[in-house]
């Protein structure tokens, strides 16, 4: 069939709306149209030609919701016309991760999906015959795509979906590395590095959390009103500061917070939001994605002197188990998915949605085929 898309023809090009062609799903696959997309910045990471993984013609896209179209051989899970909400982090439920009961990373079609192919090793879209590549198993950039069955969290269709897209990626991974990586707890102090969607749903996960202080830190100011309304309780521009920020904020904590989000994806920060935590407990959770040929660094003794640094993929949620309860939650108002949409445009204009990111103008678009 034929479907609008915004494919990425090389690293660093505005994407380019064409009519693709798009395959019947195979075995185990399934047919979605998209209703509504929205930009992360990871989509313009993997687009800046940074991201090692980065493979081109492709559509990208991976924070979307739609519904399903068709099913392929064997499917049972979903149906036609079913909700459903595309997930880069599939649940197999079968695979040595999803049975350790340790993680939500998923073994099943990762690698494939880190090539830009369906798991058989093919891919689904083309354009005037020629291959083009997918993307975090998603690609929610083409109104029609095709996803693994076990990609897709169902959920309740009378949840919006021009909002619901948002739990495909920004507003659950900052959520969930609050509640299922870090386990913040009552009473705790807590840095945010990066007020973008990512460093928001952060901060609203901390106030679920009833954290005490929550210190918003951004180069830009024009980020922190967003925040404080979300409940961040203090604000700092590192550029503001003649000392590294990590001692600005070890000197406001008494000794450190107990726990920092690194929600920016830079190697130098990512240092900063370890060594503002608190010596002996202090845990700092990384969440950005950095470029290829990069690399964190630290004294040992700041681990020896019981600092933790953990990584924390999608916040930690198994995408098909407990997406659907997140939808609920956001149905009933635990989750507030509206002071994310900073704007919304026809996805004819998605190459302004990524400029509107990059200036800092926005937290996220949605896009509304
Ligand atoms: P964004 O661009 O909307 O937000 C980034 C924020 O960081 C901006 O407000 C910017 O002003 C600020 N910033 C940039 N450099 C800074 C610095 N040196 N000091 C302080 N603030 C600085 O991005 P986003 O969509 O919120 O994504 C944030 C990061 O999280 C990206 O690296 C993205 O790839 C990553 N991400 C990771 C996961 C995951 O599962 N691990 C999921 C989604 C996004
Ligand atoms: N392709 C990159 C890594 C990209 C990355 O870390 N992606 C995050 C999700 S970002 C969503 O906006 C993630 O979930 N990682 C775990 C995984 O399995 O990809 C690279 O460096 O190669
Ligand atoms: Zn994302």
């Amino acid at each position: 069939m034929k479907s609008k898309a915004a494919v990425a023809f090389g690293p660093g090009e505005p994407l380019k709306i064409v009519e693709i062609d798009v395959a019947a799903p195979k075995k185990g696959e399934v047919l979605v149209k998209i209703l509504y997309t929205s930009v992360c910045h990871t989509d313009a990471f993997t687009l800046s030609g940074d991201d090692p993984e980065g493979v081109f013609p492709a559509v990208l896209g991976h924070e979307g919701g739609g519904i399903v179209m068709e099913i392929g051989e064997g499917v049972t899970s979903v149906a036609v016309g079913d909700h459903v909400i595309p997930l880069y982090t599939a649940e197999c439920g079968e695979c040595e991760f999803c049975l350790s009961g340790k993680t939500n990373l998923c073994s099943a079609v990762r690698e494939t999906q880190g090539k830009g192919l369906m798991p058989d090793g093919t891919t689904r879209f083309s354009y005037q015959g020629e291959p083009i590549y997918h993307y975090m198993g998603t690609s929610t950039f083409s109104e029609y795509t095709v996803l693994p069955e076990i990609s897709l969290a169902k959920i309740n269709p009378e949840a919006p979906l021009d909002k619901m897209c948002l739990l495909g990626c920004g507003v659950t991974t900052g959520i969930g590395a609050v509640h299922n990586t870090a386990k913040v707890e009552a009473g705790a102090t807590v840095a945010v590095f990066g007020l973008g969607a990512i460093g928001l749903a952060v901060i609203q996960g901390a106030v679920q959390a009833k954290a005490k202080r929550i210190i918003a830190i951004d180069l830009n100011e024009e980020k922190f009103p967003l925040a404080k309304e979300m409940g961040a309780t203090d604000f700092v521009n590192p550029s503001q500061h003649q000392e590294p920020i990590q001692e600005v904020i070890v000197a406001m904590t008494n000794g450190g917070v107990d726990y920092s989000f690194e929600c920016i994806g830079n190697v130098d920060v990512m240092r900063s939001a370890l060594e503002c935590c608190h010596k002996g407990w202090g845990e700092s959770i990384i969440i950005g994605v950095a470029g290829a040929g990069k690399e964190i660094s630290t004294r040992p003794f700041q681990l020896v002197t019981g600092r933790v640094w953990r990584g924390s993929a999608f916040g930690g949620v198994k995408g098909r188990s407990q997406l659907p309860g997140m939808v609920e939650d956001a149905m009933s108002g635990k989750i507030d998915i509206d002071p994310f949409i900073t704007q919304t445009l026809p996805f004819a204009d998605i190459n302004e949605a990524f400029e509107l990111l990059h200036a800092g103008q926005a937290i996220r678009t949605v896009l509304d085929y």
